[in-house]
């Protein structure tokens, strides 16, 4: 099949889904064109199997706002017509759905059928879709779709609540690419961080509000006072600076790297001992999931999708939002006994290979073969 892909090509949980899919999608055949303002961060190489169409939104100084959408839009019904896809998927509702919607009505107008699927991803849906501001394009699109699909039954259930939704979700959950995961320890650099009887802990996310990152850092600092321990933020985001500074005033600033936006994620969770995401909200939690794949233990919060990803005594623990103390209490139980930390890195491995691309794929390919 020729299908092309909508998604953001940032660090964000959806792009990364997106990317992965189209590769794994392209090594079992299938043409995989990404639609998008900037080649995806995943996507390392192109090929003739992969291929990528960059949109253009030109300054014009009448525009307060520049029309993305209608770019996109345009830019799909170009890309459908010179390369005859077949297929039309996006990530993400916001505003692909609804600039996918359009490309559709303009090649129906010349003849030519273009089937679409949504993928909602979680914000789309619980923060940022639910506001008035969008909701009725949102519910419109999400209804326009030709298929559409959710991440977790959790995302399932909040957008059937938030919505008016008159179409079937099908669940298809993210995933890992386990054969193309660098799980090689035997270069592990944990000396370039931690002294050997220092535990490393990991947070990675776009460091915004839902993320409590506040939260984080003060996890951390009672786990650090019962285990000798270092933690290690990646990405960047609002967030940021205030957590550095809730650091500097506990007095643990320098036991915390924050190393920004990186590609390294695999080689730093290559010498994690725990991954900390007490969110607020979660839709999937695919930066957990990764972890896991590295055999990294995972404390969450037990909000959305994440307890369809963290089992609660076998890859790691689940408490309720907010609940520092008992996030780090679980944490240091993990921590301080060597025997129970190898049992969860064997859990968390373990957990995370029921989300094998193997399966999900196919997933994917049946319902394609559906919408044709
Ligand atoms: O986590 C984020 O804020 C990024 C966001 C995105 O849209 O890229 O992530 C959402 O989609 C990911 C991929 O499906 C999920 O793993 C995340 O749980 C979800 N984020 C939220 O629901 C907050």
């Amino acid at each position: 099949m020729k299908i092309a892909i909508v998604c953001y090509p940032t660090f964000g949980g959806s792009g990364v889904v997106a990317t992965e899919l189209g590769i794994a999608l392209s090594k079992k055949g299938h043409e995989i064109h990404f639609v998008t303002y900037k080649q995806p961060v995943r996507l390392e190489h192109l090929s003739h199997k992969i291929k990528y169409h960059e949109v253009l939104v030109p300054e014009y100084p009448l525009f307060h706002y520049q029309p993305y959408e209608l770019a996109l839009s345009s830019k799909l019904v170009n890309t459908v017509k010179k390369y005859n896809i077949d297929i039309l998927h996006v990530h993400y509702a916001i505003p692909h759905a609804y600039a996918g919607f359009m490309a559709q009505q303009m090649l129906a107008e010349e003849g030519i059928s273009l089937p679409m699927m949504t993928t909602l991803h979680g914000t789309d849906i619980t923060l940022v879709g639910s506001h008035s501001f969008y909701k009725p394009a949102v519910n419109f699109s999400i209804n326009k779709s030709d298929v559409v699909t959710s991440v977790s039954e959790s995302l399932k259930k909040d957008t059937l609540d938030i919505f008016d939704i008159n179409k079937d979700i099908h669940v298809v959950p993210n995933f890992i690419d386990f054969e193309n995961l660098n799980d090689d320890h035997s270069d592990c650099q944990r000396e370039l961080v931690a002294n050997e009887d220092e535990k490393i802990v990991i947070h990675v996310s776009n460091l915004r509000k839902v993320k409590r990152i506040d939260d984080v850092i003060k996890i951390f600092d009672k786990i650090q006072k019962h285990v000798k321990s270092k933690l290690i933020i990646i990405g960047d985001g609002p967030e940021r600076e205030a957590a550095s500074d809730l650091a500097h005033k506990l007095g643990i600033r320098d036991k915390i790297i924050f190393l920004g936006k990186s590609n390294e994620v695999e080689k730093i969770l290559c010498y994690s001992d725990l991954f900390l995401l007490p969110s607020e909200k979660e839709s999937f939690g695919l930066a957990a999931l990764e972890a896991m794949a590295h055999s990294v233990p995972v404390i969450s919060s037990d909000v959305g999708g994440l307890s369809e990803v963290n089992i609660h005594g076998v890859s790691g623990y689940l408490n309720k939002v907010g609940d520092i103390d008992g996030m780090a209490a679980n944490g240091i139980k993990i921590l301080s006994d060597e025997n129970l930390l190898a049992k969860f890195k064997v859990g968390a491995r373990k957990t995370s290979e029921k989300f094998d691309v193997k399966k999900i794929v196919t997933e994917y390919e049946a319902l394609y073969q559906k919408m044709i």
